[in-house]
C-alpha cells in the first residue's frame, strides 16, 4: 500500500518555500482550498525569504475533511498547479495546529487572544460576514448570528468567534492584531470591520473595548486571485503519482496567483511582498478590478454556460456566444466603472483573464462558479449596473448576467434549466422559492425575486433594469439562452 503523506515520506525538493516554526503567529479562519493555496503559499515562500514565527492555527467552519486529514498528515498537503500541458506537485508546511470552530471554541478564542497571534486571517467566503447586500448593515436575524448573540459567550460562528476572542484580547492585555480579510468583498478591509464592529455593539461591548478596537486593531483592504477549484479524485491520484505518496486533501490551483494588500499591520507581518504580494495604497482600486472583470464576468460565464449544459468553466467560455458577451459586459459595462491603479494594464489583464478561463487542465466547475450567487452578485453587478443606469443606459450584460442567475437558481415555473444549474448551490433558495411561489408568470416572478432583499433598493428601483432582466428570462424560458444572449449582444451594438 502506498504511503501517507507527512514529514518522513515528504519526498525531496517538494516543499514550497520553507516550513513555518512551530510557534504560530497568524489565526486563520475557513481552511478551504482558497486559502490553502494562496494565503499559505505565500506564508510558505515568506519564510523562504525571511524566518519569523509565522506558523498558522488553521480553523476549519465546521467540517472535520481537512482538519482530519492534515491531522494525520503533521499538517502538510500539497498543491496541484495545473495548467495545459503540464502538471507540477509541491507540498506546504505552515499550519500548526487546526481546530473546527463550531466545536472547538474556547481553543478559538484562546487562540485570538493570545499575543504571540499577530495576524487574524479570513476566508470565511461574502456570506460569512453576515451583512446586507443591500445596507452593509449585520443581518441580526441570521440564524447564525441571532444564535451567537443569545449567547456572545459561547460563540460558534466565525463572526461571533471573532467578536468574542477580541473582547477576550482586550481583557487580557489589548495587545493590537491586525484582522485581514482574504475574501471576494468590495473595501474587504473596511467591509470586516464593519461586521465585526456592528456585532461587538449589538452585543453589548464596553465603550473602552471598542475604543480599543478603533485604535490597536487594523483591517487593511485587500485582493485576493488564484482560481482553485474544488479537489476531485483526479486530483488525489495525480498526486500519488507524482510524489509516491497518498495526500488526502491536496488542493488543485491554476498556477497564476496575485495578492494586492494595503500595508496597514498593527503587529507585523510576515515578508509576503518577498513572496510576491504587492503592498499599495491603491487596494480598492484593485479590488474593483478583480471583482468586476474576472468575478463579475466569471459569474456570466457561469450562468450562460450552465444553461447551456457546460459543465465546465474552460467548456462554457468556449462557446462564442459566451466570449462575445463577456467581451460586452468587460469593455462596455465593468471596465468603465473601474478607476484603474496607476500604470496598470488593463488590456494585459483582461488577455490573461480569457487565457485563465480556457484552462482545460484545471477544469473548473461551471456549478463552482454560479453557486452562492445571491451573496456574490451583490458584490459585482449592482455598483457598475447603477453607473449606466443613472446615465440612462440599461446595462445588457449586467442585466443578462442576474437573468442567468435567476433561470438557474431560482428558475421560473415549467422551466428545467437541467443538470449543470441544479448542481449550483443557492442559499437564499428557500427564501426566493417563498418569495415567488404566487408569481403566475415570468414578470410576476422576477418582480417577486427584485423585491426579495437581495439587491440594493436603488437597482430594484430601476424599472428598466427590472424590465430588461424580465425580458431576457422571457427568451431563455422560451428560446433558450442563446437566443437571450443573441438579443443581449444586439442591444449591445455587437
Ligand atoms: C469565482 C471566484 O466563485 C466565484 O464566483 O469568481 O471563486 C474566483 O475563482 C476567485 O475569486 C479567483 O481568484
Amino acid at each position: 500500500m502506498t504511503s501517507r503523506l507527512n514529514r518522513d515520506t515528504l519526498p525531496d525538493g517538494r516543499l514550497i518555500g520553507a516550513s513555518a516554526p512551530q510557534q504560530t503567529g497568524i489565526v486563520h479562519f475557513g481552511l478551504g482550498n482558497f486559502h490553502r493555496a494562496h494565503l499559505a503559499v505565500y506564508t510558505a515562500k515568506a519564510l523562504a525569504a525571511e524566518p519569523g514565527d509565522w506558523g498558522i492555527v488553521g480553523i476549519a467552519n465546521r467540517s472535520h475533511r481537512v482538519v482530519d486529514a492534515m491531522d494525520a498528515q503533521d499538517h502538510l498537503y500539497s498543491i496541484l498547479t495545473l495548467q495545459p500541458g503540464g502538471e507540477e506537485v509541491g507540498v506546504v508546511d505552515v499550519h500548526r495546529r487546526t481546530f473546527v470552530a463550531a466545536e472547538d471554541g474556547p481553543q478559538v478564542l484562546d487562540a485570538i487572544a493570545d499575543p504571540a497571534h499577530k495576524i487574524l486571517t479570513l476566508t470565511i467566503s461574502e456570506a460569512g460576514y453576515h451583512l446586507d447586500g443591500r445596507t452593509n448593515e449585520l443581518q441580526t436575524s441570521s440564524p447564525d448570528i441571532a444564535a451567537d448573540l443569545a449567547e456572545p459567550e459561547n460563540p460558534r460562528s466565525p463572526l461571533g468567534l471573532i467578536a468574542r476572542g477580541l473582547v477576550r484580547r482586550f481583557e487580557s492585555g489589548g495587545a493590537p492584531i491586525t484582522v485581514l480579510s482574504c475574501d471576494n468583498l468590495v473595501s474587504a478591509g473596511n467591509t470586516t470591520r464593519a461586521a465585526v464592529q456592528q456585532f461587538l455593539t449589538v452585543s453589548g461591548a464596553a465603550p473602552e473595548m471598542l475604543a480599543w478596537l478603533g485604535e490597536s486593531v487594523t483591517f487593511p483592504n485587500a485582493m485576493v486571485d488564484r482560481i482553485v477549484p474544488a479537489p476531485t479524485d483526479a486530483t488525489r491520484e495525480a498526486v500519488e503519482r507524482i510524489l509516491g505518496v497518498v495526500d488526502e486533501c491536496p488542493v488543485p490551483a491554476e498556477k497564476f496567483t496575485m495578492w494586492v494588500i494595503e500595508d496597514d499591520f498593527a503587529a507585523g507581518r510576515p515578508a509576503w511582498d518577498a513572496a510576491g504580494a504587492i503592498f499599495t495604497h491603491e487596494v480598492e482600486k484593485y479590488e474593483l478590478v478583480k471583482l468586476r472583470l474576472l468575478n463579475g464576468s466569471h459569474s456570466l460565464i457561469a450562468y450562460l454556460g450552465g444553461l447551456d449544459g457546460r459543465g465546465t468553466i474552460p467548456a462554457s467560455r468556449a462557446q462564442d456566444f459566451v466570449a462575445r458577451c463577456v467581451r460586452a459586459a468587460i469593455e462596455d459595462e465593468y471596465l468603465p466603472s473601474i478607476p484603474l491603479p496607476e500604470g496598470f494594464d488593463a488590456q494585459g489583464y483582461i488577455d490573461s483573464l480569457f487565457d485563465r478561463w480556457n484552462n482545460t487542465a484545471l477544469g473548473d466547475k461551471t456549478s463552482r462558479v454560479g453557486s452562492d450567487g445571491s451573496t456574490k452578485l451583490v458584490q459585482r453587478v449592482p455598483e457598475p449596473a447603477l453607473r449606466l443606469l443613472r446615465a440612462g443606459q440599461v446595462p445588457q450584460q449586467l442585466a443578462l448576467t442576474v437573468a442567468g442567475w435567476i433561470c438557474c437558481v431560482v428558475p421560473p415555473t415549467g422551466f428545467e434549466p437541467g443538470p449543470v444549474a441544479d448542481a449550483m448551490v443557492e442559499p437564499a433558495k428557500e427564501k426566493l422559492l417563498a418569495a415567488t411561489k404566487d408569481a403566475t408568470d415570468v414578470r410576476a416572478h422576477v418582480a417577486a425575486i427584485m423585491a426579495a432583499g437581495i439587491f440594493p433598493d436603488e437597482l430594484v428601483a430601476q424599472q428598466p433594469f427590472v424590465d430588461r432582466v424580465t425580458e431576457f428570462c422571457e427568451v431563455v424560458v422560451a428560446d433558450g439562452v442563446r437566443a437571450a444572449a443573441q438579443l443581449a449582444l444586439e442591444a449591445s451594438g455587437r
